[in-house]
């Protein structure tokens, strides 16, 4: 059985930050689960495009307000504590944090650890 607490992954390489969001990733591909869990926090104020046409994500939001964007149809999700949207259709999208927000974040196929988003909003599939 693997038990983490995510304290001991804050300051290891397990633990990425960007301009809009840091993300703990608590699990990854190389614990064999299927699937990669990660706890994100989205920087107050900021917009972030995300596009992952190489998985699926599950965010469940935990804390803080804020909205999704899809793109092209420009239509909004507002997203505050009890909200989980799927991006099950890859989809295109504007993540925008009113206040800062708390994520839980599943992504299948898992994520290796080092992925950030390039210039297209999509993560690479790393082997
Ligand atoms: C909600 C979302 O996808 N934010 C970007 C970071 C991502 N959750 C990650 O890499 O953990």
């Amino acid at each position: 059985m693997i038990v983490r607490n995510i304290s001991d992954i804050e300051g290891t390489e397990d633990d990425i930050v960007t301009d809009t969001w840091r993300s703990k990733r608590i699990i990854l591909k190389k614990d064999g689960m299927g699937y990669s869990v990660h706890e994100t926090t989205i920087f107050a104020g900021t917009e972030t495009h995300i596009w992952y046409q190489n998985h699926l994500e599950s965010v469940f939001c935990i804390q803080g307000e804020g909205e999704v964007e899809t793109i092209p149809d420009g239509k909004i999700y507002p997203i505050k504590p009890g909200v989980l949207y799927a991006l099950n259709e890859h989809d295109n999208h504007f993540l925008r944090a009113k206040t800062e927000l708390k994520m839980i974040c599943v992504f299948n196929p898992p994520l290796t650890g080092r992925e950030v988003h390039d210039e297209t909003g999509v993560y690479p599939l790393i082997d």
